[in-house]
Order: structure tokens, then sequence, then C-alpha cells
């Protein structure tokens, strides 16, 4: 039997991968999606537990690409629920047409680079193997689950759930013993929901978290309904701004305004509710360690407050590291969860998890029983989900084998040796440290223009050049360097997971520079990238 042909493989049907089958498609290409859950949505299908919400302000966390689209979804929150975020996302299945061409429930274990003919050959967890020209990877930044080998796991009785992967049917802790492990973004929005439901719960935090609140509400009618007039010039907004959102620029250094005017300004944006506010007061804030112990302390002493034992509050207060450089979180009530009698704070740093037993969790100064326990511990961010397939490029290189020592990657986009695949907001770009729909529509935008121009020369191929890529990965490094991040150990930095080398994973020097950069090397031809 002759093995199909596609002109692109596109892995993922998270934002990434639709809008990825959306532009190939509007080009004559003939496009075929892998998807591994049984629906669209990616990361937004699989992260279905109690509370989860985006924390990028809704009426910016949605494709810009299309402006009836854009002019039409109206969002109920200010910050939207999974399930919302999960319909909007088969709405746009819908409305595109985009279905008959994702294949669900198939997930991609193995890409091959034939050097005969230029083309990958693609294998599935179906048995299916097809060949493509092009291979777009949107396989998502926080997929792929961290899921701790804590000794005696496996001999726990009750039910073990990671927030990741959390079942489809709805799972009821009334009158249960719930334990949690882990107290990033997923634990914090988790913990308040299963609180107030579980007869006790038991939250085992190793390291505390900065966490602001979200005041999450209807959305101003009137404020988005300006925006949505103006669309397309906010659209450039977005795209051109630091974070993917629109802010106001900082201008000034923290330690440039009186103490008094610096505590109004972090109050007020306290006050506001968005991730990046605070951290937008000021320009230093994730470069000038004494800048940003102001915002540091101010967040701390607002921590300290809504607690009401001072022991406990002492506890969740995070120190050591600067604000910012571990992800902050955006919260509902998840301080004044501590403040209920039947939520007990376990820090292990002061008294570690020994191991899991059939009946509980024991650290070292004794056993917490528990029904149900629930791992909130993250991802493998950025490269863990390209590198849970197999990936041979040029000459039998394994993409596992070239990231041995951490990512490198021309733009982010492109890695040398692995001709015309290509990885939507892969390390190395602004990705993570920004709103990642608006990064994946540049990635999307700039991959699709570049197939393009391949085409209209009579081309084939697209690689990334060895040394364009090493001077862009030197570039990626330094620009981390020059900030407070590489000090933290965060998943920004690889450091989450045993082994995983450190280095800085994200583009840090902003969406619109980054986009301005790629727009000029698109303009000049694709120096750095070998056509042929
Ligand atoms: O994962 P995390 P997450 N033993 O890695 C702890 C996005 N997101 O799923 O800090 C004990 O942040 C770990 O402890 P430590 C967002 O970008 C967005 O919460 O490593 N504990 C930490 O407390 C976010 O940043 C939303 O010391 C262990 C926790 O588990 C990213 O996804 C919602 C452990 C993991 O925190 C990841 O968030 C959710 C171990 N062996 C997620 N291993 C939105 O709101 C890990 N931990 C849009």
């Amino acid at each position: 039997m002759s093995t199909r042909h596609v002109d692109a493989v596109v892995v993922g049907a998270g934002f990434a991968g639709l809008y990825a089958l959306h532009k190939l498609r509007q080009q004559g290409l003939d496009v075929q999606v892998f998807e591994a859950g049984s629906d669209v949505g990616g990361t937004w299908f699989w992260n279905r537990y109690p509370g989860a919400r985006c924390d990028i302000q809704s009426v910016f966390y949605n494709y810009t690409f299309d402006d009836d689209l854009a002019r039409e979804w109206v969002w109920s929150e200010k910050y939207a629920s999974q399930p919302e975020i999960l319909r909007y996302l088969q709405h746009v299945a819908d409305r595109f047409d985009l279905r008959r061409d994702i294949a669900l429930e198939t997930r991609v274990t193995e890409l091959r680079f034939d050097e005969d003919n230029s083309r990958w050959s693609v294998r599935t967890d179906a048995g299916e193997t097809l060949e493509a020209t092009y291979v777009v990877l949107g396989v998502g930044l926080l997929s792929s689950a961290n899921m701790p080998d804590i000794p005696g796991r496996d001999d726990f009785a009750g039910p073990i759930l990671h927030t990741g992967h959390w079942p489809h049917e709805p799972v009821d802790f009334t009158g249960k013993r719930v334990g949690i492990i882990g107290t990033g973004s997923s634990g914090i929005q988790t913990i308040p929901i299963v609180a107030e439901q579980a007869e006790h719960l038991t939250v085992f935090q190793r390291t505390p978290n900065f966490s602001l609140p979200a005041h999450n509400s209807a959305p101003d009618a009137e404020e988005v309904a300006a925006l949505r007039a103006r669309h397309p010039e906010v659209r450039e907004q977005l795209r051109n701004s630091s974070y993917g959102i629109l802010h106001d620029p900082p201008t000034q250094g923290a330690l440039d305004v009186s103490d008094e005017e610096r505590v109004a300004t972090y109050a007020s944006r306290w006050d506001d509710g968005t991730l990046t506010g605070i951290l937008q007061s000021y320009n230093d804030l994730v470069r000038n360690q004494a800048s940003n112990d102001t915002a540091s302390e101010f967040v701390r002493s607002k921590i300290a407050e809504m607690v009401d034992d001072p022991e406990v509050a002492e506890d969740l207060v995070p120190r050591g590291y600067a604000f910012g450089t571990k992800r902050p979180c955006l919260d509902t009530g998840y301080y004044a969860t501590y403040n209920r009698d039947n939520v007990e704070l376990v820090s292990i740093r002061r008294t570690p998890i020994e191991r899991i037993t059939p009946s509980g969790v024991r650290t070292s100064a004794g056993e917490h029983p528990l029904d149900v326990l629930i791992f909130a511990t993250g991802y493998d961010a950025m490269t863990g989900s390209l590198l849970a397939m197999e990936i041979f490029g040029r000459d039998g290189l394994s993409l596992r084998e070239a990231w041995a020592d951490g990512p490198s990657s021309m733009l982010g986009i492109a890695v040398a040796g692995f001709p015309n695949l290509f990885t939507i907001t892969g390390p190395g770009s602004p990705s993570a440290l920004s709103n990642a729909v608006i990064s994946i529509e540049q990635h999307v935008e700039w991959v699709s223009d570049l197939l393009a121009h391949l085409r209209s020369e009579g081309l084939q191929v697209a690689e990334a050049d060895e040394v364009a890529q090493k001077e862009w990965t030197a570039h990626v490094q330094a620009a981390g360097n020059a900030t407070l991040y590489p000090q933290t150990d965060s998943w920004y930095m690889g450091a989450n997971i045993p082994g995983k080398p450190r280095v800085f994973l994200p583009y840090i020097g902003g969406v619109g520079a980054y986009r301005a950069h790629c727009d000029r090397v698109a303009d000049d031809g694709y120096p750095g990238f070998a056509l042929s």
C-alpha cells in the first residue's frame, strides 16, 4: 500500500494547531492535524480542574486574525473559565470548518526526516504512517505533565489526580479528606474550590508563590464594546506590545519615585487585578534586585494581611526569590482559604514528604490521612511535549540529542538539522512570557509566509542555519542573564524537572521587538535559514 502524502502535518489542535490549519489551508495546502485529545482545545481540553481559568484578561486572550470573529465573541467574565475557553475553541473549529482535517485521539509518536525525498515520515499511535513536506508542532508549552516520582506513589489506595489531566466527569470531594501537592497557578486556582467541598484539605507546599487577586467579575461592557469597535487598531497594539496585552509601558525605575508614590502605584495595580500590573509599574523590576524588593515586599505585606494565623501567614509569604521570576499567580480567595477550619498548610520544606502510603502522605512530622491526592505539580515546560515524540532530523540526529544541553533554535521556530519542521512558540521565543495567543498568531503567520515564499520561489526546504542558530540562542541567554530570572528555580529555567538542563527557556526581548526582528528576517530574504 502506498503511503499517504500531505503537504503539512500539524501536531496539536489547541490555539496553535487550529490556527496553523486555517492559515495553511488558506494557502491551498493539504493539511492533516493530529490531536491526542478526544476534542479540539489543547491545554483547555485537558485542564479541567476546578477553578481553571485564564489569567490574561479574556478580552485579549483570543484570536485577533479575523475581525468578525473578534467582534462577535463576547466573554462572560473578565477571566474566562476553562469551559468557556473550550467552547470558544470549539466554536472556532466549527466556524472555520476545521474539524474535517483533524484526527482526534491520535498521538504522533515519531517524526523522521527522509533526506532522499526531503519529506517527513510521520508515525501515529493509531498505526498510521504518512509523509509530509512540512511539519508544524503546536504541542503547547505546558502540556507534558510533571508527575514527581515520590516514593510509595503507586501504593496510594484512593484516586490520584493531576490538574493537567483532570477527569471529564465531575469529581465530588464532599466528605473526603483531600491532599494537594503543589502551589503554582494550578494549585492556587484549585485549592479554594476544593476547600469548599472537602471535609478536610491538606496543602503540601514546597515553595510559596506570589499570588495576586484576580478581582474577577463580569467584563465592563462599555470597555469591551469600545475595544471591539476599534479591533484592527487594538490588534496592532497587542502585536507590538511587550507582553501581548494592552498596557502603558513603564518609563521610570522603582527607585526613581518616592516611597509613598510607589506604594500607591502598587496598591492601585493590586486593586486592578491583573497578572502583569504590578510587574509593569516600573521598568527595572525584573532587572534590579533593590527595585524588585519594593514590589516583593508590597505583595508579601498584602499576603500577611489576609491570613489570620501569623504562623500560617509566615509559611505562605514567599522569600528568597524576586517577585515575577517564578511565574506569579492570579487567584480568587486563595489566601483567605487558609482561614478555614478544614484547611491545613504543610510546609514540606520544614517537614519533607517521606513517602506516600496507602492511606495518605507521611512527612517527617507524621502521617496525613487522605482519601484523594491531587498533584498540582506542573509541567516539563516548553520542551517536554516536543521531546515526548521521537524526532529524527538529518543523519538520524534526534532532537533529544540535539538539545541534550538545552534547546537551541533559530528564533524559537526552527532547529538546525530539522528541515521544514516548525515549533510554534518554541523555546527561544517570547511564548511563556507573553499572551500565548498573540505569540501563536505571530509564529503561525510567519511560518505561513515562509512557506508561501518557498513556493513562490520554486523551493522546497527551509532549514535553520547552525551559526545563526548559535547566535540567536546566545542572544536569548544573554537577554535572560540581564535579568533576575536565572537566579530563581522555576520552570522558566527548567529547574522543576530533575536532570533538565538549566537554561532560560523563553525569550525576554518582548513581543513587539521580537516580531519586528522576525519581520526583518523575512523582509531580508530569510538570512539565518538555508532555503533550497
Ligand atoms: O505548575 P507550577 P502549575 N514535590 O510548575 C510543586 C500556567 N498555568 O501547573 O515551586 C513537591 O507552576 C512546585 O513546587 P516548587 C502558568 O504559566 C496558567 O501550577 O517547584 N512539590 C509548585 O508549587 C503556570 O506558571 C494558568 O518548589 C512539587 C507546583 O508543584 C504554569 O502553567 C493556570 C514537586 C507546580 O507549580 C504551570 O502552573 C494553571 C515535588 N516533587 C497553569 N514538584 C492560568 O491561570 C513540583 N512541585 C492561565
